[in-house]
């Protein structure tokens, strides 16, 4: 019995060794789980459902044979790929959850989600989150044609780059007592977020009881999986393979 969680892969055919080692979990240890769980930026960037590149391909094959071979896989998106939708749902069988979800772990009730809607005092980020989040400016982005969508974005990554330089540490971080009011909300005593990039088990009180965070790790210089069973959970690392 296992259930895996991944987050903040930022996949891109710029780094066929995330690549590599991504589809090389999904075929071997992703086979036979309970349930897979993205907690979202998959991707590098998402620009929409309708960037039907090679690279995009095979990692939505990897998905659907994963899902046809049975195990369920579930989706949260990230600030990166906040732009998957249906389309990506129905060929790959991946299921897309709310931001903010509750599930059964094993008899343990935990709130999932990607992190960044922790980040409250990061307010230009908010600020941005909610415009990009608006419906009505999603649909006039998907009406440009797909190369101007590919260049609005790669314009936003090295703007938000640039801005992340001038960001203390502790506003690029979740802010503690927003986790206390969230976790309250949602009467849950274990969460699971990335996001941050900064992967550990954080210990807190949530209405004097004991809780727990638990961070996931980014792929930037080796992959990170989450290995949950009935005993626990455990914070895990892979090794990308020489290319
Ligand atoms: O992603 P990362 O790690 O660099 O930083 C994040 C926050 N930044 C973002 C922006 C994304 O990286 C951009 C993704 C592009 C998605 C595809 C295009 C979608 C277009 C949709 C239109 C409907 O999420 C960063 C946080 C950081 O995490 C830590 O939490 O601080 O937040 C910002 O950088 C926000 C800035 O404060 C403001 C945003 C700058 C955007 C620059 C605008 C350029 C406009 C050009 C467009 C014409
Ligand atoms: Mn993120």
């Amino acid at each position: 019995m296992t259930t895996l969680f991944i987050s903040d892969l930022h996949l891109s055919a710029d780094r066929p060794d995330i690549t590599a080692c991504f589809l090389h979990f999904m075929s071997t240890e992703a086979r036979g789980i309970d349930a897979l769980y993205v907690l979202g930026d998959l991707f590098e960037m998402w620009i929409g459902d309708d960037d039907d590149s090679p690279f995009h391909q095979q990692i939505k094959t990897a998905f659907r044979q994963l899902t046809d071979s049975g195990v369920p896989c579930y989706f949260i998106h990230g600030n990166r790929d906040f732009l998957i939708g249906k389309r990506f749902n129905q060929e790959t069988g991946v299921q897309l959850l709310p931001e903010h979800t509750v599930v059964d772990l094993y008899g343990t009730p935990t709130l999932i989600l990607h992190g960044d809607t922790l980040c409250t005092l990061d307010e230009g980020y908010q600020r941005y989150r909610k415009k990009v989040h608006n419906r009505f400016i999603q649909w006039l982005f998907f009406r440009l044609p797909l190369s101007y969508r590919q260049r609005i974005g790669d314009k936003m990554r090295s703007g938000s780059s640039q801005t992340n330089q001038t960001k203390s540490q502790s506003i690029m971080d979740v802010t503690p007592t927003e986790v206390v009011r969230v976790m309250a909300e949602h009467q849950v005593r274990q969460m699971i977020h990335g996001h941050t990039h900064r992967p550990d088990v954080h210990t807190l009180f949530v209405d004097e009881k004991a809780a727990s965070r638990i961070v996931l790790g980014d792929w930037y210089d080796h992959g990170s999986v989450l290995v949950c069973n009935p005993q626990g959970c455990q914070l895990e690392t892979r090794d990308f393979q020489p290319q």
